[in-house]
């Protein structure tokens, strides 16, 4: 048995039942052939074995109260991956499905991708199996407090700085920012997308869908193509589907189709983005009310129904495993010619295989939604500094960090022979990782 073989078994064993973070390693060591055949110290320095075990998993209850004074209690999580080019940075998910499965395959993708932004970022990821969904402003703000009492002991500006992900936007930055400061008495950068007044970096908000735009454009540059004048469609319609949309429009494209976890809209004319945000951001409502609004507009219960509308390009911003076989196969006979990740591992193994056997464009996530992340780590140094940069120089630099991103990719292409962009991005992120873990030692 190859080393990479016998990698795969333990993982499994060790493992058990985490169908996410397997699928998430799975793919990693799929692509690392080439690299273990070039660099055989990482073999004989047992690098993979190392790299995908978490350097530390911390699972806590999270007890609090209800308006009517019931007692819940929820499950929080941060698992801190790697730290071996820079302090644990990752986000804070707050949905229904959070288990540790979940939190590991989203930490060990972030350790690569951080690692891709070519910042000082190591990796980490948490959360709580907390549905904001139906709870009240307070509710909110209780939960928040409650997770923090505990996970406060864990952070700090140079070890651990999360951020948002699903279900944890301003709002409930500002409350574990804000209860993280009363506890440690101390004002620093130890999360990011914090709001405008105090702390947070312009552009952060923007920066994972306009990253992923940028990062897509590069890729259709390549190959003599544009966002101009092409149909796409975007999934979901939280933080990174609402400024992908957003940005896919400034470059001239048509989006014509949005969705949430319920269903999706289809609007001909084109969406109209500021309803979205009305609806989404203000309202905190769903996506349906959009075709109460616009005549034009029509609404589909089921989420999945998305794939089935023509476009040219596919931007699955929503949640992991939302692409299946079956919708590869309607995107590629309706013509979709790319797909860019802006979620976290949307499309399942087996449509990303069919994806790059039809020569569809396929930018993945790791790479493609690098660009929140990598502007997380520019409100940090703002925040080292304590001085903040104009909108125009953080989009600029995060513009700069996309389109590195996609060089260093596309020049592991050549420089391994590989086939896609999904075995660059996985190569680029883990050798780097992984020279900076033999030059420190066993750790
Ligand atoms: P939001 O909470 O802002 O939005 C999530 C969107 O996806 C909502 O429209 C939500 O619908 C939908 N969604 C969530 N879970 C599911 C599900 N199980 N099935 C179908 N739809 C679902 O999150 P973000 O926009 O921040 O995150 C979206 C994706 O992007 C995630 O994979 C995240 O990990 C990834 N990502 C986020 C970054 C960031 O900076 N925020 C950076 C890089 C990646 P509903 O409202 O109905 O739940
Ligand atoms: O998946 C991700 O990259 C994020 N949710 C953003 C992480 C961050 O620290 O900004």
């Amino acid at each position: 048995m190859s080393y990479l073989e016998r990698m795969r078994e333990i993982v499994k064993v060790r493992n058990p039942h985490e169908d996410e973070f397997l699928q998430a390693v799975t793919e990693v060591i799929e692509s690392l052939e080439p690299v273990f055949a070039r660099f055989p110290e990482f073999e004989e320095t047992n690098i993979l074995e190392r790299i995908i075990e978490p350097e530390r998993q911390i699972i806590f209850r999270v007890p609090w109260v209800d308006d009517q004074g019931r007692v819940h209690v929820n499950r929080g999580f941060r698992v801190q991956y790697n730290s071996a080019i820079g302090p644990y940075k990752g986000g804070i998910r707050f949905h229904p499905s959070v288990n540790l499965s979940i939190i590991k395959f989203l930490g060990f993708s972030q350790v690569f991708k951080n690692a891709l932004t070519g910042l000082p970022l190591g990796g980490g990821k948490g959360g709580a199996d907390f549905d904001p969904k139906g709870k009240s402003e307070m509710e909110i703000m209780r939960f928040c407090q409650s997770f923090m009492t505990e996970l406060y002991r864990h952070l700090g500006p140079d070890t651990d700085v999360p951020a948002g992900d699903i279900g944890v936007g301003a709002r409930e930055v500002g409350y574990l920012f804000g209860q993280y400061r009363r506890i440690c008495n101390e004002f620093t950068g130890v999360f990011t997308g914090k709001g405008l007044s105090y702390g947070g970096s312009l552009v952060r908000k923007e920066a994972t869908g306009f990253g992923l735009v940028y990062f897509v454009s590069e890729m259709l540059k390549a190959q003599n193509k544009s966002f101009d004048q092409a149909t796409v469609i975007v999934s979901g319609s939280g933080n990174v589907a609402t400024y992908a949309c957003q940005k896919a429009q400034e470059l001239g494209a048509k989006v014509v189709a949005m969705s949430d976890s319920n269903g999706f809209i289809y609007d001909p004319e084109g969406i109209k983005l500021d309803t979205v945000k009305e609806i989404k951001e203000v309202q905190r409502e769903r996506i349906k009310k959009y075709a109460d609004i616009h005549k034009g507009a029509r609404y589909t219960e089921g989420s999945r129904g998305i794939w089935q509308v023509p476009c040219d390009i596919a931007l699955p911003c929503a949640t992991q495993n939302e692409i299946y076989e079956e919708d590869a196969k309607a995107l590629i006979k309706n013509g979709c010619y790319c797909v860019g990740e802006g979620a976290n591992m949307p499309t399942t193994p087996s449509a990303i295989k069919l994806f790059l056997e039809n020569s569809i464009l396929f930018a993945p996530g790791k790479a493609a939604n690098a660009g929140g992340v990598a502007t997380s780590g520019l409100e940090m140094t703002q925040n080292s500094q304590r001085l903040p940069w104009s909108a125009e120089e953080v989009d600029s630099r995060l513009r700069t960090i996309m389109c590195n991103i996609y060089q260093d990719c596309a020049a592991a292409i050549d420089e391994y022979g590989l086939n896609s962009l999904v075995e660059a991005a996985n190569i680029v992120g883990f050798v780097k990782v992984a020279r900076a873990m033999l030059e420190q030692g066993v750790i």
